[in-house]
């Protein structure tokens, strides 16, 4: 991997460029994920690369969520292994959860690739190298599923990946949460909670959330969930855009006046 200095000040978007590329040099992540990095690196220049409050408060209603699953389950592709790895092993083990893989540009290679990174990293338990059921109405690699997990899953996480799997499993009856830095996309107007946020910064947040919040009664986390709307939260991360960039301008209009 390139060096990139810590004193860059691109530094953490130039690092997860490099872990995606890392990722393709090593046979994990497909070369479309590195077309799926640009787009994220656009949506996150544009909420300012940050974790903005519509996403705060859709990760609180995540951790609630995947608290009061009788059967949550964590969907793992190529750009995820590539960017939390680490991190997905820690949120499935506050959780005490395998992790799935799942692949839509799906080869048995990449996936053998990705659950013994997963392992590496200390997984306690990976699926999805021996898939033995299929998401009704999709007709591609991505319907693979395992009975134990993503298959009978009542919440399903399902990270940086576009619109149709997450319909499909909307349909099975499962809550889905996305998290994609695009607040327009398919996916997070179809997921339950949408988390618009970089997945390095929504991934460690959402751990810290579920092991701050497993000590409430049920019916704090119910009514936690009760009180999420998530049309309101990507309405409010579509503003929180539009504020980012107007700052951005007026800033930009003073450093000429003054110049
Ligand atoms: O590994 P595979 O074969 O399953 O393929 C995975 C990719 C990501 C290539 C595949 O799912 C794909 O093509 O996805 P899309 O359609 O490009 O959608 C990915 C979404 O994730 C886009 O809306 C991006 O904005 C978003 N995204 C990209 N990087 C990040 C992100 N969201 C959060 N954090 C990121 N770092």
């Amino acid at each position: 991997m390139t060096e990139i200095p810590k004193s860059h000040p691109r530094y953490a978007s130039l690092l997860a460029r490099e872990r995606v590329a890392e990722g393709v040099r090593q046979g994990y992540t497909s070369t479309q994920g590195l077309i799926a990095q640009g787009r994220g690196e656009c949506f996150d220049y544009l909420i300012g690369e940050k974790t903005n409050p519509s996403a705060e408060k859709a990760i609180r209603a995540a951790a609630a969520l995947l608290l009061l699953a009788e059967r949550p389950a964590l969907s793992v592709n190529g750009n995820v292994a590539a960017l939390a790895a680490e991190e997905m092993v820690a949120l499935a083990a506050a959780l005490a959860i395998p992790l799935e893989v799942n692949l839509f540009h799906r080869s048995e290679e990449r996936v053998r690739k990705i659950a013994d990174l997963l392992r590496q990293k200390g997984a306690a338990g990976v699926l999805g190298e021996k898939p033995d059921s299929v998401v009704p109405g999709l007709e591609h690699a991505r319907a693979l599923a395992t009975r134990g997990g993503i298959y009978d899953a009542d919440v399903v996480l399902i990270p940086l990946e576009d619109g149709d799997r997450c319909e499909a499993l909307a349909a099975m009856g499962k809550k889905v949460i996305a998290i994609d830095l695009n607040p327009l996309s398919r996916t997070a107007r179809k997921a339950a909670v949408s988390i618009v946020d970089n997945i390095l910064r929504a991934v460690p947040a959402l751990t810290e959330q579920v092991r701050k919040l497993s000590d409430l009664p049920r019916s704090d986390l119910l009514i936690i969930v009760a009180q999420y709307d998530n049309e309101k939260v990507l309405r409010q991360a579509v503003q929180e855009i539009s504020d980012h960039l107007q700052r951005q301008f007026r800033e930009e209009n003073c450093r000429q006046h003054t110049d």
